[in-house]
């Protein structure tokens, strides 16, 4: 792991940190012995546990069939998971119109701060419903109904919101595409879904970078069309470039996002038939029809959204989510991880485009009638006091972050930090990648100052929600341990063979051995992908390609993927697809890319180019064959170290072998058995490629 000296990890994995006092006697839940209770029933009696829960939900009807039914063991038949299948329910309905009719109309849903500081804006439950019923109109007048899906490629802005809601309210499938991806990803995101529309915007800025979004998508519709595919419909919110006029609100008019800064005009490409600008369509919707929209009753089987994961043979996997177990369990884990209180102000720093943002931005607050933050900007732009200042501004007071952030922003010191008044925090959570116990103490001593609970939140784009974590009023945590499971989720950790280990151990597959609500049900027409990838290794068991340890005060520590995946500042990417990237450079004959650590991003990409005859290793071609990853996948995907490589380290059988790779990549010539290579040789030649400043 990047950035941890052995003595503070010693030091730190001896200590346990209590919950604070005042979470010990407030919390949902406090102490251990009432954890373990809830747990117990949970995993007894999954349906009187999660019956209960379902009660507070609105329900058109009850389950057809069964309440939970599964089978996660391909040897006796197809995988599935149905959880209260034939209930019918609507999830835009219980997050918005369930609490305006319990009297939160009023309450603010979401402040939204621009990445500009001058940006900002916020929006009532009301409100929100009011632009979400318009906005399923203008989804229905488009001819877009339950079962189509729609792409949403958008900056972190309140449409983006409106945008999946109001397809939730109609029963039509989002899939989010996170704003960094390019043009070709995008398409073929699109063509896999077979997406009608792209909801989208005509640019954003990151900090001082602007991107023109419109453009982006315009090179995917043309990727699309190539392949014989043509998308009906490009809705774009005007987020940078509105009229003077229509930036000024009209009374009784709800303005979400107001982006008011005067910036020129983007260059938009056209298409008649095909391009709508958001605020015409919307502008059509101001009658009282227009502002109503009944909700489409679904099933809660029905598909909720998918979204796109990494897979390790390259293609991304599209991770489906349904209706009723999504809504249920990202409700329960934002109320229990996070502690919810009806006065909390809860701030997830994650874009919307990743499982977080869906789980953690939209959908659990706002089925817990919670007041969120939605943040468009960077962490360091103005400078690296913009979390704090924004912490201090909405007085937030739980948080929610990847350690890739706390160790880019511990790099700039504690004084950015000390700046801001930040008493209003209570829990910080972390997600996205092991969190190092320096970066795990200095997230507890200076952000929370020493009076606020860690939350160090496993979970996947595939479990739909936290699965491992400590609750802040219960759990005695160990920096750098996700902890116990969560209610429901019944981890354990394998051997190679495939043997449950009940004690503690060193290193094994980290598995679950029975279905929670909120698990995905399958890859999108792929089932039997979904099958081999998650199912088929060990039968009975759902692997999440993560190695864990366990001590023995029965903590659980995730210690990294154990599939050719690199974790790049929180964002899973696969190996496979960077090497496919980089193989399509003239210049290259093969290559093999491994996790490299890295002090702030946790993992980076180190990348083994064997070249064709005749060509050589320049930094020009370096620079073109990173440019050739940005264009194919995006930007934040850019390899980070790349060395010559005069062949790469094969079994006979052909396979590379990454252990290998991995090591030289940090200079360890202690390279354990290789004695399955086919040309030993190679390993001397690639030591002596190694640049020189790593
Ligand atoms: C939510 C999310 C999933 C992978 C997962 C694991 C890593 C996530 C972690 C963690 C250690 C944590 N991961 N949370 N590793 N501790 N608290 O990040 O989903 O993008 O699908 O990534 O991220 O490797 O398998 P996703």
């Amino acid at each position: 792991m990047a950035n941890c000296n052995t003595e503070t990890m010693e030091a730190a994995n001896n200590k346990l940190f209590q919950p604070p006092d005042d979470l010990l006697n407030s919390a949902h839940v406090q102490g251990m012995d009432n954890y373990r209770k809830m747990y117990n029933k949970s995993i007894n009696d999954p349906e009187a546990f999660w019956g209960e829960i379902a009660k507070d939900f609105h329900w058109e009807s009850q389950p057809s069939g069964k309440f939970f039914d599964y089978n996660f063991d391909y040897t006796k038949g197809p995988i599935f998971i149905k959880w209260m299948e034939g209930a019918r329910t609507n999830i835009c309905y219980n997050v918005l119109d369930r609490h305006i009719e319990r009297g939160l109309g009023d309450k603010i849903a979401f402040y939204w701060e621009g990445n500009d500081p001058t940006d900002t804006g916020k929006i009532t439950f009301q409100e929100l419903k009011t632009e979400v019923c318009k906005f399923a109109n203008v989804l229905k007048n488009l001819g877009i109904q339950k079962g189509d899906r729609v792409a949403i490629y958008m900056p972190m802005i309140t449409e983006l919101v409106v945008a999946m809601l109001a397809c939730a309210r109609l029963g039509v499938i989002h899939s989010i595409v996170f704003g960094g991806y390019s043009s070709e990803a995008l398409a073929s995101r699109v063509l896999d879904a077979k997406c009608c529309a792209i909801l989208t915007a005509d640019g954003m800025w990151r900090g001082t970078k602007l991107i023109n979004l419109k453009t982006i998508v315009d090179g995917a519709i043309q990727l699309c069309e190539k392949s014989g595919y043509h998308v009906d419909h490009c809705v774009m919110v005007r987020h940078l470039s509105p009229d003077e006029q229509e930036s000024e609100p009209e009374e009784g008019d709800t303005q979400p996002t107001p982006a008011k800064r005067p910036v020129k005009r983007l260059k938009i490409n056209w298409v008649n038939s095909r391009d709508k600008w958001w605020h015409e369509l919307m502008g059509e919707m101001n009658t009282k029809e227009g502002k109503t929209c009944d909700p489409v009753w679904c099933n809660a089987e029905d598909p909720l959204f998918m979204l796109y994961t990494s897979g390790s043979t390259g293609k991304p996997k599209g991770v489906l989510h349904t209706v009723g177990g999504y809504m249920i369990y990202t409700a329960t884990t934002f109320k229990y991880v996070f502690d919810y209180q009806p006065d909390d102000i809860f701030w997830c720093t994650a874009d919307v485009g990743w499982i977080t943002g869906h789980s953690y931005v939209c959908y659990g607050p706002l089925a817990n009638g919670a007041t969120g933050v939605i943040f468009e900007g960077i962490p360091y732009y103005p400078d690296a006091g913009r979390y704090w200042e924004i912490v201090e501004k909405f007085k937030v007071t739980k948080f929610y972050t990847a350690p890739t952030a706390i160790r880019c922003l511990m790099k700039y010191g504690d004084d950015f930090v000390n700046k801001y008044d930040l008493s209003s925090l209570k829990v910080l959570g972390s997600v996205g990648e092991p969190i190092n116990p320096e970066a795990w103490l200095w997230y507890y001593n200076v952000v929370g100052k020493s009076k606020c609970a860690i939350v160090d939140t496993f979970w996947q784009t595939e479990t739909g929600g936290h699965v491992l974590t400590p609750l802040p009023g219960a759990t005695p945590t160990k920096p750098g341990s996700a902890t116990f499971p969560f209610f429901g989720v019944v981890p354990a950790i394998l051997t190679a063979e495939g043997k449950e280990v009940s004690g503690p151990i060193e290193e094994g597959y980290l598995v679950f051995k029975q279905p929670w609500p909120g698990i995905m049900r399958t890859v999108y027409e792929n089932h039997e992908r979904f099958e081999t990838t998650y199912f088929k290794k060990f039968p009975g068991y759902y692997c999440t390609g993560d190695g864990a340890r366990r001590d023995e005060d029965g903590y659980i520590w995730i210690t990294g993927r154990i599939d050719d995946m690199v974790n790049v500042s929180g964002h899973l990417i696969s190996t496979a697809e960077i090497e496919s990237a980089l193989i399509q450079h003239p210049s290259v004959a093969e290559a093999a890319v491994v996790s490299h650590p890295h002090s702030v991003k946790g993992e980076s990409t180190y990348c083994f180019i064997v070249l064709n005859e005749g060509h050589v290793m320049t930094e020009k071609l370096k620079t073109e064959l990173k440019v050739k990853v940005r264009s194919k996948i995006g930007p934040f995907a850019q390899p980070d170290h790349i060395q010559y490589a005069p062949g790469l380290p094969k079994t006979r059988s052909g396979k590379i072998m990454r252990r290998i790779l991995r090591k030289i990549a940090v200079g360890d010539s202690n390279l354990g058995d290789t004695s399955t290579l086919a040309d030993e040789s190679v390993i001397d030649l690639l030591l002596q490629h190694r640049p020189e400043e790593l």
